[in-house]
């Protein structure tokens, strides 16, 4: 695989960097650190090496230095007005250049051979839990069943050079992304339409697949899944699933263990649960008020009740976005692109109007603008996938682009085990002569 080549040609002296850093500029000072950051959750704490993306405050993300317009641009692409294809995203992530035709080809035929090699077992995990069991749990019992699989493990075993861990880390990686969408899909059908299950088609790059194998051909919903396979991949180094598959990784975990673990973050209703939730938000509001178009003063009443409740409202607010997402913005575009007249997201843009002016009145909300889930759930409902508890399996899905590439280079940089220090309450209370 000539990746592998570009990647040990770019990677090395990489590492190399690394460890001199380390070596020559170890003991250096780089930020202060304050108690509050430690108590909220370590935003803005710089504590992790990460290179496949970076996430600006108020511009949003960047992959390797590109915004998501000038991936748009950028990027290969089947037709000239369609969406990128993820396999570009992923082989900009992994090597930092732009790839061509040929190296997205490559990629496509790579992840539809291996797509094809899931052991039996796993389909006999997943069919072993009941069809209500939530489809992340299902997701992500079928991650950890294909660890059987891991070629990491296999190889730890014999006894490899530390400095070639990425190798098999990468073959890991691979295999896994190429093999989610089945898995996605086969949840999808097993629990909305059945158990009549669709085979992958080998001609088809890997998000055209997935939606292929989930019962959706048309060129909208292609594009569809190939925006969103762009765009959920990845929000730099300290979000939740990113950090947790980091965080394991760290162990030397083989990539199985260290997605699964990120998974398992994802499932919670702070981080890509939100895309699920917001749907459970309107659909509340649409019932209680009685009607399919409300208002925007029934929007206003029916937000700040949530907010009395004590509740979040789902899909707004960010731990690092001071802006609208631009991941929010993109998607409205395709929706009006595409589907103009859809109510779901003329009903999504009137929220916009009213949720950010309740968020910032609160005077504690740091963030009152949309993110990505304020509207991805309303996108996919639009375009016919309706089953909303599906929807935290494609961020997954997605996701494993991005954490899944930094973890081939945690491996080529030789990253240690995550060990940070933690203290009891008295010791933070005397460092700051609390009275
Ligand atoms: N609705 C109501 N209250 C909110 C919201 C919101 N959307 N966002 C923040 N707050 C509250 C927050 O709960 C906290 O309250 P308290 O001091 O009483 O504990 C206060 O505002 C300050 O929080 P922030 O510092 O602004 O936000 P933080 O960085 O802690 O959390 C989120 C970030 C994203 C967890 C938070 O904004 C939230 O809960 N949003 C709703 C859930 C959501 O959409 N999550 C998806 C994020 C994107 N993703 O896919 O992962
Ligand atoms: C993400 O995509 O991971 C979310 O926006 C959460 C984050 O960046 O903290």
């Amino acid at each position: 695989d000539y990746i592998k080549e570009r990647i040990i040609e770019i990677g090395r002296p990489k590492a190399e960097m690394v460890k001199d850093l380390i070596k020559k500029h170890g003991d250096d000072v780089i930020q202060d650190v304050t108690l509050g950051q430690v108590l909220t959750g370590m935003k803005g704490m710089v504590s992790l090496l990460t290179c496949t993306s970076k996430l600006d405050p108020e511009e949003g993300i960047r992959f390797r230095g590109y915004s998501i317009p000038q991936l748009q641009e950028l990027l290969p692409k089947l037709h000239q007005e369609g969406e990128p294809l993820p396999e570009g995203l992923f082989y900009l992530m992994l090597t930092g250049e732009l790839p061509t035709k040929e190296d997205v080809n490559h990629i496509s035929e790579q992840w539809a051979l291996r797509a094809q090699g899931i052991p039996s077992h796993v389909f006999d995990v997943i069919n072993a839990l009941p069809k209500d069991a939530h489809p992340m749990i299902q997701f992500n019992s079928a991650i950890l069943a294909m660890s059987t699989e891991s070629q990491f493990r296999k190889a730890y075993l014999t006894g490899m050079d530390k400095k070639d861990y990425w190798a098999p880390t990468y073959e890991g990686v691979m295999d896994l992304i190429s093999r989610l969408p089945v898995i996605a899909a086969y949840i999808y059908r097993r629990v909305f339409h059945n158990e009549k299950y669709i085979d992958i088609d080998p001609s088809l790059d890997w998000a055209a697949n997935l939606s292929h194998m989930m019962g959706y051909d048309s060129i909208e919903v292609q594009r569809l899944m190939r925006l969103y396979m762009v765009i959920h991949a990845d929000h730099e180094g300290g979000n939740v699933s990113a950090h947790a598959t980091h965080l394991v990784g760290s162990a030397l975990s083989n990539p199985y263990y260290s997605f699964s673990a990120g998974m398992n973050g994802l499932a919670g209703p702070l981080h890509g649960m939100a895309n699920q939730n917001v749907m459970h938000w309107i659909n509340k509001m649409l019932r209680e008020i009685g009607t399919d178009s409300p208002s925007t003063s029934q929007i206003k009443d029916y937000a700040e009740m949530t907010l009395r409740n004590g509740q979040v409202i789902p899909g707004y607010g960010h731990a690092v976005l001071r802006k609208t997402d631009p991941r929010f913005t993109v998607q409205l575009e395709f929706a009006k692109k595409y589907a103009p007249d859809a109510p779901l997201i003329q009903l999504v843009d009137k929220i916009y109007q009213v949720v950010p002016d309740i968020l910032e009145k609160t005077g504690k909300v740091k963030n009152p603008w949309p993110n990505v889930d304020a509207i991805s759930g309303s996108l996919l409902s639009s375009f016919g996938i309706t089953e909303y508890p599906i929807y935290t399996v494609l961020f997954g899905v997605s996701r494993a682009l991005g954490v899944l590439t930094q973890l081939i280079w945690d491996r080529l940089y030789g990253l240690p085990i995550e060990r940070p220090k933690s203290q009891n309450l008295q010791w933070f209370a005397e460092k700051v002569n609390y009275q």
